[in-house]
């Protein structure tokens, strides 16, 4: 099966693009989480969050759109069916949205919260800030570490990526460079591209989009995987990550919160009851992620 980042296509099941471990098995052991987390830089874990929860978060977004008139209301509105016209948007920080309790049912869901718990052992926050993003027809996000977005606070920080949707492979599922976390290939790339940050250093856009020219220069395959309602794909502040194209013409729901123990130090850009987030990024003179690379020699 040939699936799409950007323009470039990858067989899945080639030696470019292969499938994401699951950690079901370990769920309820939390050395054992530890050392997958540090071993994969990701775990993958399937039914975490109640289907239900996120159904309802689900349904309050897409009315929301179809109020917007995004969604094409002559086939189920649960199917998120991409009105003719309409396109894929960034709705990180939407209080409207994000700060709605059938949204935050999913992102700090018991369930969630409790998991945090009892992988960070010790009580958790996660940012106030929610990154929500709906993917478009031929939308995708190039590849990147989280790091340069929110490393001001502890190193100690999670990703969640959780689909708010059923999402196949061709409606543009995450996927991850395998050991990007600690290959000694991408060490020179955590030690330049990994200790910037976007609003100190001007620099723009993602590391790459082009997943082959990354496995050429750093080896290992992308990773990726079909996610129901319910999973969700926790990653490292160093784990390269980005999506496949989203092909169909469904958008891609998706929301990706941050967890850490509430007792270390807190990005302060995205906390409290009106986060500052970015606030230099993208302005003033920028430099282009291809002349950083340059040099940065990565
Ligand atoms: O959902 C996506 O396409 C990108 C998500 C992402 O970059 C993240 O979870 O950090």
């Amino acid at each position: 099966m040939k699936l799409k980042m950007g323009e470039v296509e990858l067989e899945l099941g080639s030696s470019a693009l292969g499938s994401l471990r699951e950690s079901n098995d370990i769920l309820s052991d939390t050395k054992a989480l530890q050392s997958r987390m540090a071993e994969d830089g990701y775990l993958l874990l399937r039914g975490v969050q109640r289907r239900e929860n996120v159904e309802m978060t689900r349904r309050f977004l897409l009315e929301n759109l179809a109020e917007n008139g995004q969604i094409d209301l002559e086939t189920p509105l649960m199917k998120g069916v991409i009105k003719v016209g309409a396109r894929g948007a960034f709705m990180g920080g939407s209080k409207a949205l994000t700060r709605d309790p059938k949204f935050l049912a999913t992102v700090e869901s018991a369930e969630i919260m409790n998991f945090f718990e009892m992988f960070l052992e010790a009580p958790v926050l996660t940012f106030d800030f929610k990154w929500l993003r709906l993917i478009g027809q031929g939308d995708f996000s190039g590849a990147h570490y989280d790091m340069p977005y929110m490393g001001r606070g502890t190193r100690n920080l999670y990703t969640c990526w959780t689909p708010l949707g059923d999402v196949s492979y061709d409606m543009g599922p995450l996927i991850i460079l395998e050991d990007s976390h600690k290959s000694p290939a991408m060490e020179r790339v955590r030690q330049t591209y990994g200790q910037m940050d976007v609003d100190r250093d001007h620099v723009t856009g993602s590391f790459s989009n082009d997943p082959l020219e990354m496995i050429e220069r750093y080896g290992g395959r992308w990773l990726t995987s079909e996610f129901e309602m319910g999973d969700v794909l926790i990653f490292d502040m160093f784990t390269m990550h980005g999506s496949l194209t989203n092909t169909t013409n469904r958008f891609r729901i998706s929301t990706d919160t941050r967890y850490q123990r509430a007792s270390e130090p807190a990005d302060e850009r995205w906390m409290g009851a009106d986060p500052i987030a970015h606030y230099a990024w993208m302005e003033g003179k920028t430099v282009t992620m291809e002349e950083a690379r340059r040099t940065w020699e990565v």
